[in-house]
């Protein structure tokens, strides 16, 4: 018999982290991790991470011989500013990789006659507003709704939700055979702050680079203008959604992909927030005009009213409490050791 066992992918970057840490917590199922890079030492302990790439096929099998994934997150990604860099690895990790993963899932799935779990974070970035007007008039998108990302990496956030749809329904057509299809299940994350990690390769950046170049007295000139505004949430909430919709009853979603969000602020409004906390805070703003255009074309917020309908979806953190709960606190320990 194949142990049972939970996936995770990704798992060194700044949600994967803070995910591992959860489940472990929750003790309930053994954890195997996975990343191109090692875990921090305190965190490896606590799991088997596997030190390896999302492209190398033997990988999977080797961890599919061995155990029996029910669930997989599936986080490893290259972000947007990095995947405007290298669109084709982008290309490769965010869209093969989670290819062969879906793949494996759904192998596993039809295999065992029982459906394993795919959680799949996608991204704020998977929308497209071809203008600050348009962005103005429609501040909160359904998940339908401006489906027309100008990122490499929105769209492979886009392509990998389209593939989750047909992997969990038409995977070769078989519908008349009964065959046990994966569920997949995905969220849109915003622009996430965490209190532990700092972010490196996104373009929602700017805001945690703001609050932990604050908490270390340092300047810090942002990269998109102030009136820049996009939709935020703090670590906790994120990972708390991806448990919770992973053990929502399947009879309860009336959809497979989720908008989330938590807080909408402009850059300005992220800024006060740190002035108040830290009010020797040097913020300065240079707009890159590249990562500025990114910003521009994400939605000032996003219409989350499904998920809180579907599967109870209510963030802890609003701005207040998570820069006065969360955030801060938190940073200024980090720091001070
Ligand atoms: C990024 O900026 O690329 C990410 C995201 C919003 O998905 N943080």
């Amino acid at each position: 018999m194949r142990k049972k066992a939970t996936l995770i992918t990704g798992a060194a970057g700044e949600v994967g982290q803070a995910l591992v840490e959860r489940v472990v917590e929750q003790n309930n199922t053994h954890v195997i991790s996975m990343d191109i890079k090692p875990l921090p030492p305190e965190l490896d302990a606590k799991v088997q991470h596997i030190v390896g790439d999302i492209l190398d096929h033997s990988l999977f099998d080797r961890i599919v011989s061995r155990y029996d994934i029910t669930h997989i997150y599936h986080l490893a990604a290259l972000l947007s500013t990095s995947a405007e860099y290298s669109p084709m690895l982008a290309h490769n990790v965010n869209v093969g990789g989670t290819m062969r993963l879906l793949q494996l899932a759904a192998e596993q799935s039809e295999w065992k006659r029982e459906p394993v779990i795919f959680i799949f974070p996608s991204s704020v970035a998977a929308f497209g507003m071809d203008s600050l007007e348009n962005k103005a008039a429609n501040p909160r998108p359904e998940e339908w709704e401006w489906n027309k990302p100008i990122t490499m990496y929105g769209c492979n956030k886009l392509y990998g939700e389209t593939l989750g749809i047909y992997y969990s329904n038409h995977y070769q057509q078989l519908a008349e055979n009964e065959p046990t299809m994966l569920d997949f299940r995905c969220v849109r994350y915003p622009g996430l702050i965490s209190a532990f990690t700092v972010p490196s390769g996104g373009t929602s950046d700017y805001g945690p680079e703001m609050l932990h170049a604050a908490a270390q007295g340092k300047a810090y000139a942002s990269f998109v203008r102030k009136d820049a505004a996009i939709s935020f949430m703090a670590m906790p909430d994120a990972v708390g959604s991806v448990i919770q919709l992973a053990n929502a009853p399947r009879e309860n979603l009336t959809r497979q992909i989720y908008n989330i969000t938590a807080f909408s602020l402009t850059a300005e409004e992220f800024a006060a927030h740190v002035k108040e906390h830290f009010p020797d805070a040097e913020i300065t703003y240079n707009p890159d005009i590249s990562r500025q255009r990114i910003i521009d074309s994400w939605p000032i917020d996003m219409n989350d009213d499904a998920a809180r309908r579907d599967w109870g979806w209510d963030p802890e953190y609003d701005a207040e409490k998570a820069f006065s709960e969360y955030l801060v606190p938190n940073i200024r320990k980090r720091y001070e050791k």
